[in-house]
């Protein structure tokens, strides 16, 4: 725990057990913070949106066995969302490990259990092995894409003495990018008659180049949910996060040049197998395995998204280009009129619900979406200004997040403004980490959008002709839920007592659960 605060650990999300019981002893030691789950998929999550809030890694200490399948959840997303999370967990003694002995929380080969979504996985033998282990961690977290560590610490491991003070190690440099690349990637975007930019997470930061080289050759930028917000919505040449809209995929696959920088486009971003692209692609990302993909690139370049960009923004300065921004930002105000003129009757209302949100919540405050129709209209309809504002994990569209990562979020960055929102039944997967955040005091609004259904379920079935079965749970009556955890709870009767309600809960000093049923008759008046 010394060697993880003299990385910069501060925070710690976790659940403790008699296996893990000499890590608690160093959390003491430093007086690193620590945040106690009610089940460790909160653990793993609120890791998540601490990452995500203050882009430093996200730690979790859990038992092993059932701390580790229990957490693995939130493991798996942080993977799938390239999130830096270090997982420690304890472990049956190294001499019974393998033997079936049925050890306390025995789970067989445990490392190969998480090694399907972590960077790496490893059963620490002799404590000696840790300093290497936590800085090749910490050179996945700032130097590769980032993506979860786990590290199973056997209980007889952990109470052992070292000899030596550990100290950290440098992370490696990051990639830079091949300068011939970025002469044939500038090439072909200043041919380019109608271009448009896709960007990713991978993205974040490059908001000054990516702006400058839109503007430049004139092209619309479309972004993914992680992507949403490093070019301001309001930017007249912002598609916004709209691959669910039609209008916006066609002028994807129209465009003749697709710069496409730090995202594999991942299907949970647009419910299709794959989009079409018929231009050529220049593809930046930190991530070899991306660039050979099965959106293959022209020109693909492996580098940090920012140092790739800003050398391409330099390359396109002096160089003629064929694109014209205002051509560009004509094309945008025709897709967005396309896609406006395309809204079903319920997204009209979503988007109702969003605009009343985007009014009383400060300009940088953080949305933590649940796998939800109300978040899925959100990705194009809640206007964001700024990048890592807007989260919706739509590619491992696990139910349940949206509440645990708002914990880690507002504890990680406590100045900031957060809000969860979630369907009745993705709530209920994690609503006992209401009483967490209850604990911390947290003020923290908890939006559930409630049709008392498995909605979007409910439509695929009806869409196929099957019998609506298992998709209509009884829902609880959340605000007597939220106040038995020690919540506030309220259900607004008007757009008036919507932003009212999340003032006050944006100050209070406990969260506060505010339910819209999406049947409200003031939703439709
Ligand atoms: C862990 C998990 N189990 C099942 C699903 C499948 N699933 C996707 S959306 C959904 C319905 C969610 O209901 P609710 O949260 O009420 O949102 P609504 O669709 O009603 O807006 C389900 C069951 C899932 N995404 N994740
Ligand atoms: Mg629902």
């Amino acid at each position: 725990m010394q060697l993880l605060a003299a990385y910069g650990v501060d925070t710690v999300f976790g659940m403790a057990g008699t296996m893990t019981l000499e890590l608690y002893r160093g959390i003491a030691a430093t007086g690193i913070r620590h945040v106690q789950c009610r089940n460790e998929q909160g653990a793993s999550f609120m890791a998540d949106g601490y990452a995500r809030a203050t882009g430093k890694p996200g730690v979790c200490t859990v038992i092993g066995g059932p701390g580790v399948t229990n957490a693995a959840t939130g493991i798996a997303q942080a993977y799938s969302d390239s999130q830096p999370l270090l997982v420690l967990s304890g472990a049956s003694p190294a001499p019974t490990q393998g033997k079936g002995w049925g050890a306390i929380h025995e789970l067989n080969d445990q490392a190969a259990v998480t090694a399907g979504f972590t960077a790496f996985s490893a059963m620490v033998r002799y404590p000696e092995e840790l300093p290497e282990l936590i800085a090749r961690a910490y050179g996945v977290f700032r130097s590769a894409r980032p993506r979860p560590v786990h590290l199973s610490l056997p209980r007889d491991v952990l109470p052992a003495a070292v000899a030596a003070e550990w100290q950290p190690r440098r992370a490696p440099s990051l990639p830079m990018p091949d300068p011939a690349a970025i002469e044939e990637a500038a090439e072909i975007l200043a041919r380019a008659r109608r271009p448009l930019i896709f960007v990713g997470g991978g993205a974040v930061g490059t908001r000054p180049a990516l702006t400058a080289i839109a503007e430049r050759i004139g092209a619309p930028v479309l972004a993914s949910n992680a992507g949403k917000g490093i070019l301001p919505d309001s930017h007249p040449l912002s598609l916004s996060c709209s691959v669910l809209q039609q209008a916006s995929r066609q002028a994807l696959a129209d465009a003749d040049v697709v710069l496409l920088v730090g995202s594999e486009v991942a299907a949970g971003d647009h419910f299709l197998a794959k989009l079409e692209i018929c231009g050529e692609i220049v593809r930046i990302d930190i991530d070899p395995t991306e660039l050979t993909s099965m959106y293959a690139a022209a020109v693909p370049i492996q580098a940090d998204a920012r140092a790739a960009m800003r050398a391409l923004s330099a390359a396109l300065a002096d160089r003629k280009v064929l694109g014209q921004r205002a051509e560009g930002e004509l094309r945008v105000q025709e897709i967005r009129a396309r896609n406006a003129a395309q809204l079903t009757a319920l997204e009209k209302l979503h988007t109702r619900v969003w605009h009343s949100l985007r009014q009383a919540l400060p300009e940088d405050t953080i949305v933590m979406g649940d796998a939800t129709q109300i978040v899925y209209t959100g990705t194009f309809a809640m206007p964001m200004e700024r990048e890592r504002c807007w989260y919706y994990s739509g590619n491992y569209c696990a139910l349940g997040p949206a509440l645990p990562m708002a914990i880690g979020a507002r504890i990680g960055a406590p100045q900031r403004p957060v809000i969860a929102v979630a369907g009745d039944g993705g709530l209920m997967f994690t609503v006992n980490e209401l009483a967490t955040a209850a604990e911390e005091s947290l003020a923290l609004p908890v939006i559930v959008w409630n049709n008392d259904a498995l909605q979007a379920i409910v439509e695929g079935m009806d869409e196929r002709g099957i019998p609506r079965i298992g998709v209509e749970p009884r829902s609880p009556d959340f605000l007597q839920l939220a106040q038995s955890l020690g919540c506030h709870g309220v259900r607004p009767a008007g757009t008036q007592q919507l932003a009212h309600a999340l003032r006050e809960a944006l100050n209070a000093d406990r969260p506060t659960l505010i339910e819209i049923r999406e049947d409200s008759p003031w939703l439709r008046a």
